[in-house]
């Protein structure tokens, strides 16, 4: 199996200890909520690699739960250089100029630019769309989409010509629906070509509602997008995490999809916090050389996880124990 990636030399990893697919790191949480003294949790943030290290923007909620992304860079993945202070947009003449909050970003290098997707605050969450060459300063485009709208995760490269979008039409609150489309962009700006890619319900641990977690990943057998789902306990929602394999071309079209879940909150990290019960995948750093995934969660609104895993066994066992497509 081919991984269209670049390779990582000093990503971060660390050797599977027992038999399950994917795998905790033994120094979770790696970010722990008050790494910044402004911050009241740090969580469901994106990395890339990025020149001789890694770069990434962070979703740092403040003591006035104020929600806010912030940039930060690293040698090892593990330990994280967070600038203190949030990311102060430039907006260009004629875009616009609206800021209510920022949260669960996620990061993609596509050409020369790297490229942030994040939840935008404009009369309700919708998909705001910055890009930077240097993480230090970052030119804000419009948003991509029409309030109300949350997980826009951007493919790393055009399909068919053009840019292209994973998102979950939501509501204003915390919403209890939530499917998967695709849509396309010519320029970043106009996005159109909307197609429905997965509904929810097709197996119990995504029966509420599902969304794209990372940035996809290219193989010869498809897409590789790991994707949080969510089923409603009595005591409430459950963020779990699974993987899907979309066509290559056609991206829309599911060629499977985990029936069971690949992680749920199990560890005291990922079931205590600010909400309970959340592991919430929104970066992978893949190795295309050796298939090897390193994927950053979120644990329970709270701090920031890692967890390995190869790519080759993710694609066999979707194959393998897919839900009805
Ligand atoms: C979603 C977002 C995520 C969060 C999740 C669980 O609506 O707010 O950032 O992880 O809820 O609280």
């Amino acid at each position: 199996m081919k991984v269209y990636t670049d390779p990582v030399m000093n990503m971060p990893w660390e050797d599977r200890q027992g038999s399950e697919l994917i795998w905790r790191s033994a120094a979770n949480p790696i970010i722990k909520r008050d790494h910044l003294p402004t911050s009241n949790s740090i969580f469901n943030s994106a990395v890339v690699p990025f020149n001789d290290g890694f770069a990434g923007v962070f979703r740092c909620d403040n003591k006035a739960r104020e929600m806010r992304i912030h940039a930060g860079f690293s040698s090892d993945g593990y330990k994280w250089d967070i600038n203190p202070e949030p990311i102060k947009f430039t907006v260009p003449p004629g875009v616009l100029d609206h800021f209510d909050f920022a949260y669960d970003p996620r990061v993609i290098k596509i050409e020369d630019k790297y490229y942030v997707a994040w939840c935008n605050g404009y009369h309700g969450p919708t998909i705001g769309l910055a890009y930077t060459y240097d993480f230090k300063e970052f030119i804000q485009l419009e948003n991509a989409l029409l309030p109300y709208n949350r997980n826009g995760v951007l493919f790393p490269r055009k399909i068919n010509g053009n840019y292209a979008m994973l998102s979950r039409p939501s509501d204003a609150g915390h919403t209890f629906f939530g499917n998967m489309f695709y849509s396309e962009s010519p320029d970043l700006t106009y996005w159109g070509k909307h197609r429905h890619v997965l509904s929810a319900g097709a197996s119990p641990w995504q029966s509420l509602k599902i969304g794209a977690g990372p940035v996809p990943i290219e193989t010869d057998e498809g897409w590789l997008v790991f994707y949080h789902g969510v089923l409603l306990s009595c005591n409430g929602y459950v963020y779990h995490y699974g993987a899907m394999l979309l066509d290559r071309d056609e991206p829309w079209k599911v060629l499977g999809a985990t029936k069971e879940y690949l992680m749920s909150p199990q560890t005291i990290y990922e079931c205590v916090g600010d909400v309970p019960n959340v592991v919430f995948p929104c970066a992978a750093i893949t190795d295309g050389n050796t298939g090897r995934i390193a994927l950053y969660y979120g644990a329970a609104d709270t701090c920031t996880c890692l967890a390995f895993c190869y790519a080759d066994e993710i694609i066999k066992h979707i194959k393998e124990n897919s839900i009805d497509i």
